[in-house]
């Protein structure tokens, strides 16, 4: 029997002079407060070291390397890697990586219970645009700043269980989940950035980003009868409103625990990881009802072609 407390640690806004030791201070805060709890594992949001920079067009590039991490852990990030080590905390964090050849990936990384890196993602689905676009009431320009990551959807056993992770706009993808299913995937941890309001659409504000948000997490959580944990940067940062709405999900598709605030949070849930075998053995029992011969066009297609 395999089961773990997980924490989902909600950040408040972080504004743009905010450095990126002041905003490891408070990951930490929320690290201990999940050790009190007796978590196993935490997991934090999408770029989680800084404000969400994505939404600033920047024409000079070495300006726009300043959000971006060389290295991990490096000196600012250090010290979560060893209190999380002192409390034997598996941990999960995005942030902006530029590699040694000069690429630039929106990325999360899994720890074990040591702190050791067992499992990296870059962000498959990057919503937005690459250059300025006046329509827009902000700009949202991940296609400019990020390449679309490269390493496809892993899974890793990590402290007993098996986990995948995914990146804010990936939730709203069946195919993210369905990748990390066939894996057989138990925990999908996805932080994410959501502006409170559509750039492209004023009408549509907090609620209906709420509900979409839930419907995302909680359905794929279901159709892969896996735990689903979404965490959000949330409030208000430089001047721009993000959702709040961190959710644990479980395999029904049931949420577990659900941040009211858009402060720093942390939710919890005891998981037990065997309350996914029912899911995976029954109605999604994938080997015995998918129908790959009907599914040909999610691989060879992009956009909807209509014929009639
Ligand atoms: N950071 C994101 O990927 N944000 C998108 C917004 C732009 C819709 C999201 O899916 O939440």
């Amino acid at each position: 029997m395999t089961r773990m407390i997980i924490a989902g640690a909600q950040l408040g806004p972080i504004q743009k002079a905010d450095s990126r030791e002041a905003v490891v201070a408070r990951m930490i805060d929320l690290m201990n407060m999940a050790a009190d709890k007796g978590a196993g594992l935490i997991v934090y949001p999408e770029l989680a070291l800084t404000t969400f920079f994505p939404r600033w067009y920047m024409p000079d590039w070495n300006e726009v390397d300043t959000w971006f991490e060389r290295e991990m852990p490096n000196g600012a990030t250090m010290p979560l890697f060893e209190r999380a080590r002192e409390l034997g905390m598996a941990m999960t964090f995005g942030y902006a990586e530029l590699t040694p050849e000069g690429r630039r990936f929106n990325t999360s990384i899994l720890t074990n219970r040591k702190a050791e890196i067992v499992g990296k993602y870059r962000k498959v689905h990057l919503p937005g645009h690459d250059e300025y676009d006046t329509e827009r009431a902000f700009q949202h320009l991940e296609k400019r700043y990020f390449e679309p990551g490269d390493l496809g959807f892993n899974v890793w056993r990590n402290e007993g269980a098996i986990m995948g992770m995914a990146i804010c706009n990936d939730r709203r993808w069946p195919e993210t989940y369905r990748c990390l299913g066939l894996q057989g995937v138990e925990l999908v941890t996805i932080g994410y950035n959501t502006p409170a309001v559509n750039s492209q659409m004023n009408a549509e504000g907090l609620e209906k980003r709420l509900f979409h948000s839930d419907l995302s997490l909680q359905s794929g959580a279901y159709q892969n009868a896996t735990y689903v944990v979404g965490v959000a940067k949330a409030g208000l940062e430089d001047g721009h409103p993000l959702i709040g709405g961190s959710i644990i999900v479980d395999p029904d598709g049931f949420v577990l625990a659900r941040a009211e605030t858009e402060e720093d949070e942390l939710i919890w849930a005891d998981c037990d990881f065997d309350k996914c075998a029912f899911g995976k053995t029954t109605i999604f029992d994938f080997a015995r009802h998918r129908r790959v011969e009907h599914y040909g066009r999610i691989t060879s297609q992009t956009g909807a072609i209509v014929e009639v």
